[in-house]
């Protein structure tokens, strides 16, 4: 399984690592930290992509709106500040895939001009006028179920067959992308763990992750640090590396393609572990 994405290709016949670079100030675990006298550091954000892809990261995925539960929506202007800076800086730095954390039409074409190979969307393209945009750059998209908006989602959500709607919904917005002109060949699948649902519905999302798409379309799977560690495990954002590599490993071993997450290194190890004991050369 590949994925073109821009001037790389992506190589899915094994689960690999997407690290995680949030230029937002505020963000659960990382915001802030690419920040310097209260202003984004572009070269700080490109250090940390580097020491990613140093540790095995085959996507550096570049996000600058805080979707974390209850967070409050920002400008364009603002979001564009923040992420095509740090997309070109990595362009011209690095050689590795990288991805827009965007719903924002203007960032998705800006983005993609100035290098980015893959667009992943919380809003799976739902804001008007993203879908055209993901359409014009001709890029893969990540497209990933919420229920809700980030400011209300965790407020008591429900589901009768949360298998079933998350599947439903991703193939609706299937459909909806190849009308518009994205091939199937260009989707990944992702359920959306922690947007709108709640423990035991993540849970059962991760036991029935292999459903959620179909064979030749790439799951992702975002489990790392998120809340549900912390809640099932009682650990505060930093003590939650443990929880996340089982959660990794256990959503590689279902399926998922592509891993998104904050520790790289430690998570390439239990991949490639994974990998060792299940698939013998
Ligand atoms: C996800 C994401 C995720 C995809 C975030 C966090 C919140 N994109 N962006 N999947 N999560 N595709 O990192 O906890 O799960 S932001």
């Amino acid at each position: 399984m590949k994925i073109i994405c821009g001037k790389h290709t992506l190589d899915l016949s094994h689960p690999v690592v997407m690290g995680v670079l949030n230029t937002t100030p505020d963000s659960f675990s990382d915001g802030g930290n690419y920040y310097a006298g209260g202003a984004l550091d572009t070269d700080l954000a490109l250090r940390r992509a580097e020491q990613m892809v140093r540790e095995g990261a085959a996507i550096i995925d570049v996000g600058g709106e805080s979707t974390r539960p209850g967070a409050a929506p920002i400008s364009e202007q603002e979001e564009l500040g923040r992420v095509v800076p740090v997309v070109e800086a990595i362009t011209a730095e690095l050689d590795v895939v990288i991805s827009v954390d965007t719903s924002t039409p203007g960032v998705i074409r800006e983005s993609a001009a100035a290098g980015a190979g893959l667009i992943n969307d919380v809003r799976a393209l739902e804001r008007p006028g993203a879908l055209e945009a993901a359409v014009a750059t001709g890029l893969p998209v990540c497209l990933m179920h919420m229920r809700g908006q980030p400011d209300n989602m965790q407020r008591d959500p429900h589901y009768g067959d949360v298998v079933a709607e998350v599947a439903a919904y991703l193939r609706e917005r299937q459909k909806a992308c190849e009308a518009a002109g994205i091939a199937r060949q260009r989707l990944i699948f992702d359920p959306g763990f922690g947007f709108g649902k709640t423990d035991e519905h993540n849970l059962t999302l991760l036991r029935n992750l292999s459903e959620l798409a179909p064979s030749d379309i790439p799951l992702l799977a975002g489990l790392s640090r998120k809340s549900m560690i912390g809640r099932l495990l009682g650990r505060e954002v930093d003590q939650r590396l443990p929880g996340s590599l089982a959660l990794a490993m256990l959503a590689a071993q279902r399926g998922a393609r592509i891993l998104r997450v904050h520790d790289v290194a430690a998570t390439v190890d239990v991949l490639r572990m994974q990998r060792l004991v299940d698939n013998p050369q």
